[in-house]
């Protein structure tokens, strides 16, 4: 854990449509944590089969595939400590009948196949995620100018 970790959350094409990334980005700045990069992107089939490549023998592979190419997708790296593990607790349970109030999915999502956001489930999958979605140069370096203490 560092003050530098990294995470790649998404607003998946469900909550694009429904005007939930304002909403979203205020949760992670609220909670202190730092956007470094952020784009609207309209992927391709095979950027998503690679971006969930671990998933391709699931059942439900297609659908989910289907599912984000149906719509814009606004992609995000997030910067502070713990971002991967905080990053999912603030988006909440994968299945929005197990998530808590309170939570991105806990409070907006209805069905697990139309879950809202995505976050990456730990720095070495948050390292691929990114390089796999941003090129270097989109990631902004800053520091915040005033305290130490805010990332
Ligand atoms: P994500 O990658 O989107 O943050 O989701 P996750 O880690 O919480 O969950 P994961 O198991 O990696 O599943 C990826 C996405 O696939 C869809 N899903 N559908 N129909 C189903 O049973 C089912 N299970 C998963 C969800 O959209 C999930 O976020």
């Amino acid at each position: 854990m560092s003050a530098s970790e990294q995470t790649f959350i998404a607003v998946k094409p469900d909550g694009v449509q429904r005007g939930l990334i304002g909403d979203i980005i205020s949760r992670f700045e609220k909670r202190g944590y730092k956007m470094v990069a952020a784009k609207m992107v309209s992927p391709s089939k095979e950027h998503l089969e690679k971006h969930y490549e671990d998933l391709k023998e699931k059942p439900f592979f297609t659908g989910l595939v289907t599912y984000m190419l149906s719509g814009p997708i606004f992609a995000m790296v997030w910067e502070g400590r713990d971002a991967c593990k905080t990053g999912r607790a603030i988006l909440g349970a994968t299945n929005p009948l197990a998530s808590a109030p309170g939570t991105i999915r806990g409070d907006y999502a209805i069905d697990v196949g139309r879950n809202v956001c995505h976050g990456s489930d730990g720095v070495e999958s948050a390292k691929k995620e990114i390089d796999l979605w941003f090129k270097p140069d989109e990631v902004a370096k800053y520091k915040n100018a005033q305290f130490d203490w805010i990332y």
